[in-house]
Parts: C-alpha cells; sequence; structure tokens
C-alpha cells in the first residue's frame, strides 16, 4: 500500500489550532490590510498616543480610507463586507489598541448602524455615504449619568412643539461625543416612547465636553452629552425605532464586534509575552524554559484558540442569519473575562517591564477594563445568559 508522507507543518503559536484554514481568501486578505495597517501605521506610536490621551483626526481619516467604517453594512454605497470579515477587521485593530477598535465600531456599528436600520431613506442618503468616507463622525448616545445597565430608567427628554422636536437631558460616556458631527442621541417622549434623534454639531444648545482623567481607552475621545432645550426638526427623529428594542439592537452590533476585539488584544498581549519570555534570562535561563511560564502561556493558547473558535462560530452564524442576541452576550462575557485573564498573566511574565508604556501589556489590561463595562457589563451579559437558560428575569426589575 503506497503511504504519503506530509511535511509537518510548523506550529504557529499565534494559531496554535491552525484556525487560518477556516478563513476565505478574501477574509485573509481584509484581515492581512487591517493588520498591516496597525503593524505600520498604529503600533509604533500607540503608547505616546495613550500616555497624551489622544488619537490622531489623521488616523481616524486612514481608518476611514481603508473602507472600515460601516464595512459590513449594505446599500447606500457600503461594502456589504461578511460579519466574518468585520469580525477579523475587529480583532486586528484591538491587537493595536481597544480605542481604535471602539473608534470603528461606534461609528459603523452603533452610529451608522442606527441610522441604517432604523433612519428614513433621506437620513440614509444624507448620512451613511458620508459617515463611510469619514467625512462625518457619528456618536451613541444611549448611557446617562444614572441609567447606564438600565437603559429604561433614562431621563433625556423629547418634547413635541408644531413641527419641532425638543430634547433636554444629558448622556454619559459617549464614545466619540467630542469629534462628532451627528450624535444619535436616545430619548424618551412625552408619550413614553424611546426614539432615536440626529442631533448635528453646532446645534443650539448641544455640547460634548470631553471627559478626562480615564486611565482606560486612552487612545479613544470619550464625552458627555449636554442637551439644553435643543430643537432639532420632526425629519431629525429616526422613524423606525419607537421602543428599547431601537438602541438595544444596535447593541448587538457593537458587543458582536467585541467577542472579535477581545481576541485581539489577548494574541497582542500574548505575542509580546511569548517573545519576552524566550529572551528574559532570570537564574541563568530563559523564563520560557520555567514550567510555571509554559503554564501561563499554554493557558494564553489555550484561551485565545477558544475565544477565536467562539468568535468565528458567532459569525458565521451571524452571516447565516441566525445568530441570536443571548448568544452574542455568551461570547462577550466569555472573550473578554479570557482576554483579561489572558492579559494579566502576560503583565507578570513581563515583570517590572508590564506596568511601562514601552511594551504594549499594560495598555491593553487597563482597555480591557472599560470593554469588560462598556456594551453591558459582565454581570449584565451573565443575567442575560441565566435568563435564557431558566426563563427567570434576574435583573431586579419584574
Ligand atoms: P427588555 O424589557 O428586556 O427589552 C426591551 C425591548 O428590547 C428588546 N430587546 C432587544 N432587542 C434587540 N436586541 C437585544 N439584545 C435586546 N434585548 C432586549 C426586547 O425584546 C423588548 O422589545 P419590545 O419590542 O418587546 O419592546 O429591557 P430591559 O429594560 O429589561 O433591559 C434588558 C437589558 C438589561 C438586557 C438591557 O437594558 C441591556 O442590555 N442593558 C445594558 C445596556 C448597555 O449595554 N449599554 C451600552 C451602551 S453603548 C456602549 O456602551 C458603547 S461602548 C462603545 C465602544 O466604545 O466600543
Ligand atoms: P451601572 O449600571 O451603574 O452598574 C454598576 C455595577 O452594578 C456594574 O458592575 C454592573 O454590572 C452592576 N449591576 C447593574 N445591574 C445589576 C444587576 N441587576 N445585578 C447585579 N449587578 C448589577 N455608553 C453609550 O451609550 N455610548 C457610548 O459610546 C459609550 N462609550 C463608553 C466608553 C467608555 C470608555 C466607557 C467606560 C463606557 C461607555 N459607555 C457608553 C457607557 C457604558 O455602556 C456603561 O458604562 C455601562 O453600560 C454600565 O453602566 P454604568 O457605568 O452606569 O454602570
Amino acid at each position: 500500500m503506497a503511504t504519503t508522507t506530509q511535511a509537518p507543518t510548523a506550529l504557529d503559536p499565534l494559531d496554535f489550532l491552525a484556525l487560518d484554514v477556516l478563513l476565505s481568501d478574501e477574509e485573509r486578505a481584509i484581515r492581512d490590510t487591517v493588520r498591516q495597517f496597525i503593524r505600520e501605521r498604529v503600533l509604533p506610536d500607540i503608547g505616546d498616543w495613550f500616555e497624551q490621551g489622544i488619537l490622531p483626526r489623521e488616523v481616524i481619516q486612514e481608518l476611514a480610507g481603508l473602507g472600515l467604517f460601516g464595512m459590513h453594512l449594505d446599500g447606500y454605497g457600503l461594502p456589504g463586507a461578511s460579519a466574518v470579515a468585520y469580525g477579523l477587521t475587529c480583532l486586528e485593530l484591538e491587537a493595536g489598541d481597544a480605542g481604535i477598535r471602539s473608534t470603528v465600531s461606534v461609528q459603523g456599528s452603533l452610529a451608522m448602524f442606527a441610522i441604517w436600520k432604523w433612519g428614513s431613506d433621506e437620513q440614509k442618503e444624507r448620512w451613511l455615504p458620508a459617515m463611510h468616507r469619514g467625512e462625518a463622525i457619528g456618536c451613541f448616545g444611549l448611557t446617562e449619568p444614572d441609567a447606564g445597565s438600565d437603559p429604561g430608567t433614562m431621563r433625556t427628554h423629547a418634547r413635541r412643539d408644531g413641527s419641532d422636536w425638543v430634547l433636554n437631558g444629558a448622556k454619559m460616556w459617549i464614545t466619540n461625543g467630542t469629534i462628532s458631527d451627528v450624535a444619535v442621541v436616545w430619548a424618551r417622549t412625552d408619550a413614553g416612547e424611546i426614539r432615536g434623534f440626529l442631533v448635528e454639531k453646532g446645534t443650539p444648545g448641544f455640547s460634548a465636553p470631553e471627559i478626562h482623567k480615564k486611565i482606560s481607552l486612552r487612545a479613544s475621545v470619550t464625552s458627555e452629552l449636554v442637551l439644553q432645550d435643543v430643537r432639532i426638526p420632526a425629519d431629525a427623529m429616526l422613524p423606525g425605532a419607537s421602543t428599547l428594542r431601537g438602541p438595544l439592537s444596535c447593541l448587538n452590533e457593537a458587543r458582536y464586534g467585541i467577542v472579535w476585539g477581545a481576541v485581539g488584544a489577548a494574541r497582542a498581549c500574548f505575542d509580546e509575552a511569548l517573545s519576552y519570555a524566550r529572551e528574559r534570562i532570570v537564574f541563568g535561563k530563559p523564563i520560557s524554559a520555567y514550567q510555571l511560564t509554559q503554564q501561563k502561556l499554554a493557558e494564553m493558547a489555550l484561551e485565545i484558540s477558544r475565544g477565536s473558535l467562539v468568535a468565528l462560530h458567532l459569525g458565521r452564524m451571524k452571516d447565516q442569519g441566525t445568530l441570536r442576541p443571548e448568544q452574542v452576550s455568551l461570547g462577550k462575557m466569555g472573550n473578554v473575562r479570557g482576554a483579561m485573564e489572558v492579559c494579566r498573566s502576560a503583565r507578570t511574565i513581563l515583570g517590572a517591564n508590564g506596568v511601562t508604556l514601552e511594551y504594549p501589556v499594560i495598555r491593553h489590561v487597563n482597555n480591557l477594563e472599560s470593554v469588560l463595562t462598556y456594551e453591558g457589563t459582565h454581570e449584565v451579559h451573565t443575567l442575560v445568559v441565566g435568563q435564557a437558560l431558566t426563563g427567570e428575569n434576574a435583573f431586579g426589575r419584574a
């Protein structure tokens, strides 16, 4: 009997299960383009940007130039890329920095998606092509100072006055707020509905001061939105959404991107820790030769492999139209927790170098504290999954 001998392929530590074969050529090409952009344009400077608390505007324009804003949406000149291609993009962006991924997530999955899903044709034509090209930046205002996990208790109010709406209230922790040309603001109407409104920069009574002193996600703008008797025309309301389902449906999109993004942060820290462990000599040997270090590295490879498989599976389901919000919740809670474990463990391998911005690890560790909280906290997603498993609502309100 003839035997065939296959040359063993080298194991790639960053893709231990060789999951690359599960991707199409097009998906790989998009991923490689984003990876190269991050390597060349972001990694050399991101430590400084994080330290200074900035994300240069030209970088945002370059992200737009790559066609990443709203890449997974279709029509209105948008690329209509697959959910998996979008997920791979989020992974590579967050391997650079979660702030970069957030900028893209909020623009495409929250602000553009809200208009794409719930807007009128006129609103879509006006905003979507411009937002895709980066000519207009958007933000998504749901959270308030006293309403985060429970947005149904929002106080921002919209009153109908003739053919106008008059908005009053405040939003808090809003990514991209200060740099936005258009804010999607969710407010309760006199009729008790929850409606989305497009509030343009420069509208009298509207301001978006930046929030300072964050020690997480520093390469991303976070802002308050202040609305004091902001008068906007009737056609600035998104006609398709009238309940909390409107904003929550947008969150599914952004949460899906985080399922992938978290794996990117984990991979970046693992990559750094592995090279560091091979080179750092302690007690006469590289620390990679010690069992305790190898255990840390093996656990990291396991977590990254598991997270990648979850993300890819959810992505394939999303492309088939079968993905459920509760499944996204499971992916977000699992992958963010896994990434936090990987990055904290990587930090220990780097010793004192693990606490300086000369290396990427502490930046990812700090960023993940925001990722754990935004787009639904770990506890909120635990309760979403718990409710799906048991049928019991344990949020505290009947
Ligand atoms: P509940 O009564 O369960 O639902 C109200 C209506 O919404 C529907 N619904 C959903 N629809 C689509 N997708 C989902 N995931 C949905 N979850 C619920 C539901 O069917 C119902 O529809 P209808 O037609 O019957 O009215 O609502 P609740 O008030 O009990 O709240 C449920 C809960 C706690 C899960 C929800 O409030 C929640 O998800 N809270 C977390 C809030 C959150 O994640 N905020 C994120 C703000 S945006 C952000 O953080 C951006 S960070 C961006 C970055 O920089 O990357
Ligand atoms: P709270 O809701 O006050 O929760 C406090 C704690 O209580 C948490 O641990 C929570 O899990 C826990 N908790 C709440 N309910 C329960 C319960 N039933 N059982 C057990 N524990 C519970 N929002 C936007 O709308 N748009 C944005 O662009 C945006 N960008 C953000 C960017 C950054 C950097 C950050 C940090 C946040 C951003 N957010 C944004 C806000 C984010 O979505 C909220 O912070 C988040 O939803 C949690 O709300 P909260 O901070 O008010 O916490």
